[in-house]
This record gives structure tokens, C-alpha cells and sequence, in this order.
């Protein structure tokens, strides 16, 4: 394996719109990011993530770019991003932007160019369509509902959009599009970011014979995911991107990726892989329903740590993954990952300490750090995500009660991680002096920075020991590079793993479940290195964990 500079990186995830606001018009910024950089700083982050910033109608959040090249005025300026990059360097830190290049707005000028002449050349920059007897090209439902194809004004065409009717997307086929991302995305590298978020980029390659698929749902359409699944070929396309742009900078790039093909991960991640690395959403695809709406389907402890030692497995074979337990489109991990009873601050940081010590690059979405959870909304138009509403919809459709239905989507709202980030205990938990873009999560007055500032154990200043010790000198490359193995997995309700160096064996140790275990170790103990229980008894070989304990172990 080739080393590479970001491989004992600890990474961050801001979502801009929700993390600090400075002007009070309710909307987090650019500034706000900048006047939190020390606060990252000290609890350990190298790189930040900036979900989209760029100009947009905000649809989707700004996962809808009307222009690649400007700056939101929602976030700031680009002064205001400079800034942002200075100041981030002179930390020692990097940026990495969220780069969205299967779709752009329909506000983008591109779109409006090819609206305005259908037959022109900016047509072919999206994919027109003549429409079969009358109705859409094919059946496909996009991933926020209804058909994937929308008429264009005027002619017997309609455009492809994947995700909203306002994000259609790009035809990778045309050298000239391809041409003006590449170009877009090196100007982004010149400017100094460090690399990018690859959004939904699986879904660059279609079959653009655009076939219809046998149905999935009531609606008569398939999802089109099929199509992905179905066509080959995007890793030429992938390689084309890398090669015209990352590659040329030594940039860091983290790959969103749904549904590769199983033999791909060498192709994807491996040392000369398309990417520097990709998020492991193998326990979080797991709760997927076969609903419209998501509703969640239940998953075990077993099912649930299964998935994820496989994925370590595999992936330590080629290459590292990202380690995510919950970013802007899941609900809170604590909410979701743990039981009932462990929804508390000490469960919360036995979570963290089995995600942020597997082997890849962790990666802390803004509030993780803090213990923050999924939120109630009280109505549906208390809710703000597309997706969210579109669910709704669905669900109301099937027959379920408004109640039902609101009951149906709220445990997978992607607006559960999206409300303003817990500064502290004041009026809207010290983000805005405005009034809040989304609801704050009225449990900011227990949880919130400040307060968890002032307190030892806090699950805030857990986390930034965990990834001290992760990145301390002694221990660092053990975390790194030392071998992924599972262990005590015959033991009920223990989530436990070793990472091992030809010089160090660490064991990272959890019960997950309600009764005390004793675990046998296979050798002594030379040093507990961080627990989250200050009692945690051991001795000799043995180690004794009660429920919700952690305990992270240098063995002999
Ligand atoms: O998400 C991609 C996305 O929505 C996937 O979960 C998709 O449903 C999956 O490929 C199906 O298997 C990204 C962003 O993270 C999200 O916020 C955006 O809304 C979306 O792309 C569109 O840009
Ligand atoms: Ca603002």
C-alpha cells in the first residue's frame, strides 16, 4: 500500500446552512465557519467538508449549482471564502468542497440555454428525450418521486432529472460538458481546496438507450437505481475525471457511492483507484425499506456489526473507507444505531469509540461531537427536506392518516441532521440572533457546546480525546495502518475489533448489551489507553465491561 498524506487524517462534515450564522438572517455562513475553525482545531479535525456552498435556488439544499464558480451571497462572498482557505491552511487544516456533477440547477445557465434552443448545443449538454406514444421515454422513478423525465415547454421532448425536476442531469457523453467540469474543477484545486465530496457519482453512466425495466411499485415506474445497476462502463468515466483533474494535485476525494458492483472496490479505492477513498454506508443501507417512504426496517445488533466488520474487511484488502456514522441525508447515529437504553451521553461515546477507531478515515458530522439526536417536528410543515415532503406525499397516497404519515417519515427525515448546530444554551442555541432557517432541537438547553465545555465529561471532550489518542505519536500508527480483526464475536451484545501492528495490539471493546460481560483477553494489559467509564474494572487478562462500557486497550 503507497502511502498518501490524508491516511491518518480525522475528518469533518459542516453543513454550512446549519452550523453558525453571524448576520442573523437565520442562515449559517461562511463566517460562521471561519469563527469556529479553533473550536475544530482543538477537537482534532483535519479536513472539513463544506457541503455545497456554491450559487443556487436552494431545491435541494445547494445540491442544485446555478453557477460552480460563484459563492452563495446566502454564505457570504468569495472574499469570504478566501478567508475561509487562508485561515484553514494557517491551522494547519484543509478544505474539501462538495462537488456535485451528475445534476445542476435548472437555473443553471446551461439549462436555460438549452430550454431556450432544444435543438441547440446545450441541449446535448443534459439528455432530451422524444417522449414513446405520448409519454415519458421510460419508466423510471427518481429518487424523489414520480417520473425521472419532465416535458420540455414547447416540444414533444422531456429532459432526465434523477433527483428533483430542478436537477437535471449532465450528459457525461458530451466531451464539451465534460470539458467545462474538468476545467471548473481545477480552478476549484488553483484556488488551494484540498480535494472534493464526489456527490451521487455512481449515477454519471447510463444506458442512454434508456430501456424500460419491469416495475417495482404501485406507480407502474422502477427506481432508477436500475439503470445504474444495469449499465457498465462508469469507470472510464471516473478515470477520465481523475486523470484531467484530482490526480494532477495529489487531491483528497471522497466518493458518495451507492450500488457498486461488488468487484469494484480495487478499481475504486485501491492505490491507483479512481478515488482517494468512499463512504462505507454498508449499516446504513441495511434499514432501507422496500416502502416509498422510509420508514426504516429494523435492524439487529448482530446484522448491524456484521455488515460493518465485512466492509472493514474488504476494505482493508485494498485500500481505507470513510467511516461515517450519520452525515446530512441520515438521521442522528445515536438515535439510530443505539437501543433505548443507551441513548444517554456514556452510550453516545461508546458509539463514537467503535466508529472513530475502525480502520479508514473518520469522518465527524457537525453536532456528532456533541451528542446531538434526531429531532421531533410537530407538522409536516415544520419540515423543510424535499424528500422529506415528497415521502409524505407517498405515504398519504397509500392511505395512511396525515398522523400516520408524519409518524411514517420522521425517523428518516434527513432533516433530523440538518437543524441548527448546539453552541450553547441560549435563545436559539447560540446559532442565530435571527430567527432559525429549521427548527433548533428544543434539547440544546442539556446538549450544547458550551455547556460540555465546562464539563469533564462531556461527550464533547470525549470525542476529543478519542481522536487524540487516534492521532497521538505513540498510537497513531496502530490506528492508521494496523490490521482491522474482529474479536469476542461469539459474546453477546459486544462490538470489539483489534488493530495490530507487528509492534502493537490494541483491543477496542463495547457492550452494547445490558448485562455485564467478563471478556478473557488473549494476553495481559499493558495500558488502558481511554474508556468511557472511569470505573472500568480489570485485571490480569481480564476485562470486565458493563453495559454501554468502552474501553480502548494496549494488550502485552
Ligand atoms: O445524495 C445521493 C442520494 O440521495 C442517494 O442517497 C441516493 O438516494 C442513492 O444513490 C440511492 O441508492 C446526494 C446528497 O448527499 C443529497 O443531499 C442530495 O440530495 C443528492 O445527492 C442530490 O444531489
Ligand atoms: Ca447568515
Amino acid at each position: 500500500m503507497i502511502k498518501k498524506w490524508w491516511h491518518d487524517k480525522v475528518a469533518y462534515q459542516i453543513y454550512p446552512k446549519s452550523f453558525l450564522d453571524t448576520n442573523g438572517d437565520g442562515i449559517g455562513d461562511l463566517r460562521g465557519v471561519i469563527r469556529r475553525l479553533d473550536y475544530l482545531k482543538e477537537l482534532g479535525v483535519d479536513i472539513i467538508w463544506l457541503s455545497p456552498i456554491y450559487q443556487s435556488p436552494f431545491v435541494d439544499q445547494g445540491y442544485d449549482i446555478s453557477d460552480y464558480y460563484a459563492i452563495a451571497p446566502e454564505f457570504g462572498t468569495m472574499a469570504d471564502f478566501d478567508e475561509l482557505l487562508a485561515e484553514t491552511k494557517k491551522r494547519g487544516m484543509y478544505i474539501i468542497m462538495d462537488l456535485v456533477i451528475n445534476h445542476c440547477s435548472d437555473k443553471h445557465e446551461w439549462f436555460q440555454k438549452a430550454l431556450a434552443d432544444p435543438e441547440g448545443e446545450y441541449a446535448d449538454y443534459f439528455y432530451f428525450r422524444k417522449g414513446k406514444d405520448g409519454k415519458e421515454p421510460s419508466n423510471y422513478r427518481s429518487y424523489f418521486g414520480g417520473s425521472t423525465w419532465e416535458p420540455v415547454p414547447g416540444t414533444d421532448k422531456y429532459y432526465l432529472h434523477m433527483f428533483a425536476k430542478e436537477q437535471p442531469d449532465l450528459n457525461w457523453n458530451n466531451p464539451r460538458l465534460k470539458k467545462e467540469l474538468f476545467d471548473m474543477v481545477n480552478w476549484w484545486l488553483e484556488k488551494g481546496v484540498a480535494g472534493f465530496r464526489i456527490d451521487a457519482i455512481i449515477n454519471i453512466k447510463k444506458d442512454t438507450a434508456f430501456p424500460d425495466y419491469p416495475a417495482d411499485g404501485a406507480d407502474g415506474l422502477v427506481s432508477c437505481t436500475k439503470m445504474v445497476e444495469e449499465v457498465d462502463g462508469v469507470g472510464e468515466l471516473l478515470e477520465e475525471l481523475k486523470k484531467e483533474t484530482f490526480e494532477k494535485y495529489g487531491a483528497f476525494t471522497v466518493a458518495e457511492v451507492f450500488n457498486m458492483k461488488e468487484d469494484e472496490l480495487r478499481e475504486f479505492i485501491g492505490d491507483d483507484g479512481h478515488f482517494s477513498t468512499m463512504f462505507d454506508f454498508s449499516a446504513a443501507v441495511l434499514s432501507e425499506g422496500d416502502k416509498g417512504w422510509h420508514t426504516g426496517r429494523e435492524v439487529t445488533f448482530g446484522e448491524w456489526r456484521s455488515a460493518l466488520f465485512e466492509s472493514q474487511l474488504e476494505g482493508q484488502k485494498v485500500g481505507f473507507k470513510a467511516n461515517i456514522i450519520e452525515n446530512h441525508d441520515e438521521p442522528r447515529g445515536a438515535s439510530r444505531y443505539l437501543p433505548s437504553y443507551a441513548q444517554n451521553p456514556k452510550g453516545i461515546k461508546m458509539l463514537g469509540t467503535t466508529s472513530v477507531l475502525l480502520r479508514g478515515i473518520p469522518f465527524i458530522y457537525q453536532g456528532q461531537e456533541l451528542g446531538m439526536t434526531n429531532c421531533r417536528f410537530d407538522s409536516i410543515e415544520e419540515y423543510d427536506d424535499i424528500s422529506t415532503k415528497d415521502q409524505y406525499k407517498v405515504a398519504l397516497e397509500a392511505g395512511l392518516t396525515a398522523e400516520e404519515a408524519l409518524e411514517a417519515v420522521a425517523r428518516f427525515s434527513r432533516d433530523n441532521s440538518r437543524t441548527p448546530m448546539q453552541w450553547s444554551g441560549e435563545r436559539n442555541a447560540g446559532f442565530t440572533t435571527g430567527k432559525p432557517w429549521l427548527k433548533v432541537n428544543p434539547n440544546y438547553i442539556q446538549v450544547n457546546a458550551a455547556e460540555e465545555e465546562k464539563d469533564a465529561a462531556s461527550v464533547l471532550q470525549y470525542y476529543r480525546q478519542l481522536i487524540a489518542l487516534r492521532k497521538s505519536d505513540s498510537y497513531r500508527e496502530a490506528f492508521t495502518y494496523g490490521e482491522f480483526r474482529p474479536a469476542f464475536e461469539d459474546e453477546k451484545g459486544i462490538f470489539a475489533f483489534t488493530r495490530s501492528t507487528p509492534e502493537q495490539k490494541i483491543l477496542v471493546a463495547a457492550n452494547y448489551g445490558t448485562g455485564e460481560q467478563v471478556l478473557e483477553l488473549p494476553s495481559g494489559i499493558k495500558k488502558l489507553l481511554l474508556s468511557n467509564n472511569a470505573e472500568i474494572k480489570s485485571a490480569g487478562n481480564r476485562i470486565c465491561l458493563g453495559s454501554c462500557d468502552a474501553a480502548v486497550l494496549e494488550l502485552e
